[in-house]
């Protein structure tokens, strides 16, 4: 009962999810695939010079610093997620492109045995940089861009889940990066809006202030 009042009051405070291992600017990344296969040619892309299999770029964190560069149309990675996603209400993944240039992918899902396909298109600049080494040459400077996408879009009912996300490459020069799992936030009941601004101020003062005791009393 007292991990889960902290957890509250930590909830209120922050306002948004918890427990993102990658923040990739305005997308806070929970979870990394566990695994991926893929075609996806030969062209590595990573911060440092290392070569990368397609299991390496397109699992584990961090989702950005590894990838592959100006692949073919029709190729695909495909990861897998464990535990898997769950499609909660809004945007459940976010994919990420070097936009070297425009990369316009595919998605399909396991969940009817990848049927159902949703092409995102409310792509945005994630205000983040890398420069890829790529094959061997490089490296050179690219805005990291990221698209938001909800399970709903792909035909996944309402608290489903995801184990395997399968991402094909529509243009030539596709430069993907990876696809991360934005996670299920802890507490989704608080109604902030019903509440007026000098309540939440009274709210998140109690808040604090129960979480202080708390956590006194743990350490005491
Ligand atoms: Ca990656
Ligand atoms: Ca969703
Ligand atoms: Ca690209």
């Amino acid at each position: 009962m007292r991990r889960v009042l902290v957890v509250l009051g930590f909830v209120l405070l922050v306002g948004q999810p918890l427990f993102a291992q990658e923040t990739i600017g305005p997308f806070d990344i929970a979870q990394a695939p566990e695994s991926a296969t893929g075609s996806v040619g030969a062209t590595w892309g990573n911060v440092v010079n290392t070569p990368v299999t397609v299991n390496e770029a397109f699992s584990g964190f961090s989702i950005i610093d590894d990838g592959f560069i100006n692949i073919s149309a029709g190729d695909f990675y495909e990861v897998t997620f464990n535990p898997p996603v769950v499609n909660v209400t809004g945007p459940d993944i976010v994919v990420f492109d070097a936009r070297y240039d425009a990369g316009d992918y595919t998605l399909r899902t396991s969940y009817d045995g990848f049927s159902a396909s949703f092409v995102p298109s409310s792509w945005v600049d994630s205000g983040v940089d890398r420069s890829y080494y790529y094959g061997g040459a490089g490296p050179a400077n690219a805005d990291v861009w990221g698209v938001e996408v909800d399970l709903s879009d792909l035909g996944v009912p309402d608290s489903a889940t995801v184990s395997n996300i399968r991402v094909t490459v529509n243009n030539s020069g596709g430069d993907p990066l990876g696809v991360g799992a934005i996670g299920e936030p802890l507490i989704v009941a608080v109604d902030v809006p019903t509440l007026s601004s000098a309540g939440m101020i009274v709210l998140t003062v109690m808040m604090t202030t129960i979480a202080v005791l708390l956590i006194r009393r743990r350490i005491a």
